[in-house]
């Protein structure tokens, strides 16, 4: 009942349901959403989790590592994760902590410059993901965007001239949420000398150390560089652990933290207080499982659809915009919106590009050959 006495559906009641009735809603919830499996998302950057993430997920459910006294195992394979995913980057050399995902990792890096610097100017590439206007925003700092080259990747020529003594960040993108490109990170390292160079590998991070492994023609993504100062990687993307996990690595200097006195961590570093923290043992258990192998075979099969994806719209006369240097692929289109509009009332969910106008699709691992066909059939049709 609503404090106008009309008893509306979503109202508590009394003495609560029958399990029966609530399964059976749940399930016809979960029924409106999106699968995975289904082959037909080309526009998340997330995937389905392994089975085993699935298990230890549940196992760890009630995991809070904002008060890591009382959960000294997830603790422990917090530490294990961190330190696994550092030998992927060289990042042993900096301090971590476990995020919500790129959102919050962008936001503490922007954080940890103004503190730094006392400055406010962020320059970022106009290829930057929409979460540096929410940092900009919460922090009261001034967003100023430099071109980007035929290749997507930042124009390094007019990075460098806008860099001065205002400056109070500099950010890279390795693996940029459109096109997949990726920054020069060396140069950008070079040019930004003391002032707080940020690296955005959400997407990135774990496509671009298997590739190199893998000898594809890609830049490294090596913490061991001179001037890189932070740098945000996503496990929930292609490291295949449910959501939500973010990692942010940081040069040790500064770090920003809170005392957190009537808990049982003395600090806490990380925006969120308490943090749903199950994704860190079902992303332990993932790493566990695949070893490097596994990510290699991985991201080797998304990198093969991607191709195929390429083969078959360029039959259907869509050009990319870029070549793909990762698993996402662009294509100009005059009114993307109205394909991907089509696209969604027949269940196929593809994005679009904003820098130049196209279609967007990310070819995660739950994308199939069958599914590549359908997709590329259907927006055939509607040319
Ligand atoms: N940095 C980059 C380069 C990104 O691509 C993203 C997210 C972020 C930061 C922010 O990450 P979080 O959203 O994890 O905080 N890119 C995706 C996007 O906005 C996120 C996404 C994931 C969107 C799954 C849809 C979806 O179904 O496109």
């Amino acid at each position: 009942m609503n404090n106008r006495g009309v008893k509306l559906d979503h109202d508590l009641t009394k003495s609560g349901k029958d399990v029966k009735e609530i399964t059976e809603t749940l399930k016809n919830f979960k029924e409106k959403d999106f699968d995975f499996s289904s082959g037909r998302v080309f526009a998340s950057m997330c995937t389905e989790p392994l089975d085993i993430a699935k298990e230890a997920y549940i196992e760890f459910i009630e995991s809070n590592l904002g008060n890591p006294g009382l959960y000294p195992g997830t603790k422990e394979m917090e530490n294990q994760v961190h330190k696994t995913v550092s030998s992927l980057i060289n990042a042993d050399r900096m301090k971590s902590v476990s995020v919500g995902g790129g959102t919050e990792g962008n936001i503490i890096a922007l954080w940890r410059a103004r503190e730094s610097t006392d400055n406010r100017k962020v320059l970022l590439p106009k290829s930057a993901h929409f979460s540096f206007e929410k940092a900009c925003s919460l922090l009261d700092m001034e967003p100023e965007y430099v071109s980007l080259m035929e290749d997507c990747t930042v124009d390094t020529v007019e990075l460098e001239e806008k860099i001065d003594d205002d400056t109070a960040a500099v950010v890279g993108i390795a693996g940029t949420t459109e096109h997949g490109a990726i920054d020069p990170i060396e140069e950008i390292a070079s040019l930004s000398g003391e002032i707080p160079f940020h690296v955005d590998a959400a997407f990135g991070g774990f496509v671009i150390p298997f590739l190199k492994m893998m000898e594809y023609d890609v830049p490294s993504l090596d913490l061991t560089t001179k001037g890189i100062d932070s740098i945000s990687l996503d496990p929930h993307k292609m490291g295949m652990s449910p959501v939500p996990l973010g990692l942010f690595y940081s040069s040790g200097e500064k770090e920003i933290s809170v005392d957190s006195p009537y808990l049982t961590g003395k600090d806490q570093k990380s925006i969120r207080g308490t943090r749903a923290s199950a994704s860190i043992p079902a992303f332990w258990a993932t790493m566990n499982l695949l070893g490097i192998d596994g990510y290699k075979e991985i991201i080797s099969d998304c990198m093969e659809k991607t191709d195929y994806l390429i083969e078959l719209m360029e039959e259907k006369d869509f050009d990319t915009i870029t070549e793909p240097r990762m698993n996402i692929a662009s294509f100009r289109s005059e009114q993307p919106e109205v394909l991907v509009e089509r696209c969604a009332e027949k269940d196929w969910y593809i994005s679009r590009t904003v820098h130049p106008p196209g279609l967007r699709f990310v070819v995660m691992p739950h994308v199939t050959e069958r599914s590549i066909e359908k997709i590329v059939g259907f927006l055939g049709e509607l040319r």
